[in-house]
């Protein structure tokens, strides 16, 4: 099952434990973990889970030199409490045999295979402390071989040695008397193993166990690569409707070190409380429209795609994004409006609000507004030119420009109901963000960076800027505190992207502190008052501090 995370990325009840760890974890170390971890947060999880597990392994260890029941319960009990979070997990039918599968294979070797290893284990608190084993439980090897020790355990489990108090004749085990075993009894930690310990049996089990490992990691890959085959399978209709065509006079690309004003897929922030990636198959996908609605409507992933498309440029940004941060993206989307679904299905009147649910659980509520407006949200089924990468969302995701991720941009979207704010629940809002998240306007310095030693002279200072749905103004950069200086914006793409900047600085020798502040197109600039992103975002003024010369 280790083998199967480490390896498959496969789901297993240690993803599920650890979904359910997340789901459990109070928002502030959430955060906590967001901002410092970043997107290692979840490798950091699954590092402590295993850690954990591997305690539990040793303690359940120590636990079977004494007690075999007492070791037996308690695996039991923690492939049941697997089984439980697999099943608590689970979404679509594929998913629940792909989770719940792999945690009763997990329930049943673990207990298997330690009644196996300690089969003849005889130690027991109820043994008289000297107590050296009869030796019924040999197991024969081999012709002539027997690999049984049987040496005495003490009560604390801590073994003693036999010598002065020699085993009667008829519970010598063979082994007593072959050379070998014997000048290994002295002083040996064979002599700490239980009564009834067999090496070779042992190892016979463990190597067993390997290899039921091995085949659980290729079921788990088979379960597992679900989603991957089935976006390699599938293509995207072209959008009828496309983007303006981007030309060389809306990007600062050619500055280096800026951020490149398309974010590749691999290079795409990622932010979710997914441990496992959903595997879903796009050809049994649906969506369900539903709530208030005058007809409820069911569509395929092939009807999705039958409608009018339309190919976008915007750029997403996650609420938990600190000033300087990088949990920001553009990219170029392709999908079915909203708005066009919901025309299809006609909202009653009295909805404000569309409660999106995705395969894994994830519950986010959008206003209504927002997704009839004419930023155009849309259901996007591809990114940059390709299907959604499963990370991001496969096989279709929401993305609704100008609202950070958490309230609009819902991946492995499965389920919209039309409703209103005051009838429900979603997943952030009940961990203390707001239900109303506009994207708030915000610039980044990507270079130089802080400590970054510079020739004195012309430097290029430069960076992104965003203020979705409205559009940035103007940027604006400030070195020690004085006067701000208009930074270079090439031509504006849409007011849902962002914007490089650039900013000819002549640097003079010593310490200095660069700030950059944005204004956008509503008039209003960037407050320097820093405030962390729970409720509704960061604010604040990015800074960097070089040494010239
Ligand atoms: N199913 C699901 N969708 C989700 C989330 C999630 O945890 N689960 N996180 C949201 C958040 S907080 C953000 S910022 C965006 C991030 O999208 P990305 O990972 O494609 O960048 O996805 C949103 N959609
Ligand atoms: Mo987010």
């Amino acid at each position: 099952m280790i083998v199967s995370v480490v390896v498959g990325g496969a789901p297993t009840p240690i993803t599920a434990v650890g979904a359910r760890v997340i789901d459990a974890t109070p928002g502030a170390v959430k955060d906590w973990a967001v901002e410092h971890l970043g997107t290692n947060d979840k490798p950091f999880l699954l590092a402590g889970i295993f850690s954990a597990i591997a305690a539990l392994a040793a303690v359940t260890g120590v636990i079977a030199w004494r007690s075999r029941r007492a070791a037996l319960v308690l695996t039991t009990i923690l492939g049941l409490v697997g089984l439980a979070a697999a099943y608590a997990d689970r979404t679509t039918l594929v998913d629940t045999a792909a989770k719940v599968a792999p945690a009763v294979v997990a329930l049943g070797v673990s207990v298997g295979f330690l009644h196996l290893f300690t089969r003849h284990w005889t130690a027991d608190q109820q043994r008289p402390k000297r107590l050296v084993e009869a030796p019924e439980p040999l197991v024969a090897v081999g012709a002539g071989r027997t690999a049984v020790s049987a040496p005495t355990v003490s009560q604390a489990g801590v073994a003693t040695t036999t010598a002065g108090t020699p085993p009667s004749a008829a519970a010598e085990p063979d082994f007593l008397r072959s050379p070998m075993a014997r000048s290994k009894r002295t002083g040996s930690t064979e002599n700490s193993a239980p009564a009834g310990f067999d090496r070779r049996a042992f190892l016979a089990a463990a190597l067993a166990s390997g290899a039921v490992a091995a085949v659980g990691v290729g079921t788990a890959r088979v379960f597992g690569d679900v989603g991957a085959r089935s976006r390699d399978a599938i293509s995207i209709p072209k959008a009828s409707d496309v983007a303006p065509q981007l030309t060389a006079s809306m990007t600062l690309d050619d500055v280096k070190g800026i951020t490149p004003y398309l974010t590749s897929n691999s290079d795409f922030y990622r932010v979710d409380t997914a441990l496992s990636v959903p595997q879903i198959d796009a050809g049994s996908w649906s969506l369900k429209i539903h709530g208030l609605v005058d007809n409820e409507l069911e569509l395929s992933f092939a009807d999705l795609v039958d409608m009018p498309l339309i190919e976008r440029r915007v750029t997403l940004a996650c609420v938990s994004n600190e000033v300087g941060g990088h949990y920001a993206g553009n990219a170029t989307w392709v999908g079915v409006k909203v708005s066009d679904l919901l025309k299809q299905v006609g909202v009653t009147s009295g909805a404000d609000a569309v409660k999106s649910i995705s395969v894994d659980g994830m519950t986010i509520a959008t206003p209504l507004e927002a997704l009839t407006d004419d930023r155009e949200a849309m259901i996007a089924v591809a990114m940059n030119g390709q299907p959604l990468p499963l990370e991001h969302g496969f096989p279709a995701r929401m993305v609704v420009p100008g609202l950070y991720g958490y309230v609009s941009a819902t991946k492995w979207l499965v389920d919209l109901e039309v409703t209103r704010f005051a009838d429900f629940h979603a997943y952030w809002t009940d961990r203390g963000f707001s239900a109303q998240a506009p994207i708030k306007t915000f610039s980044r310095i990507d270079v130089p960076t802080s400590f970054a030693n510079l020739p004195a002279g012309k430097n290029a200072v430069a960076g992104v800027a965003w203020a979705q749905d409205t559009g940035i103004k103007s940027v604006e950069v400030s070195v020690d505190g004085g006067p701000w200086q208009p930074a270079r914006l090439p031509r504006q793409d849409s007011i849902n992207t962002w914007r490089q900047w650039v900013y000819e600085w002549d640097a003079h020798a010593g310490n200095h502190q660069i700030e950059v502040r944005s204004t956008d197109q509503s008039g209003y600039t960037q407050t320097s008052r820093r405030v962390a992103p729970r409720p509704d975002g960061a604010t604040g003024w990015h800074s960097v501090n070089v040494t010239v010369g």
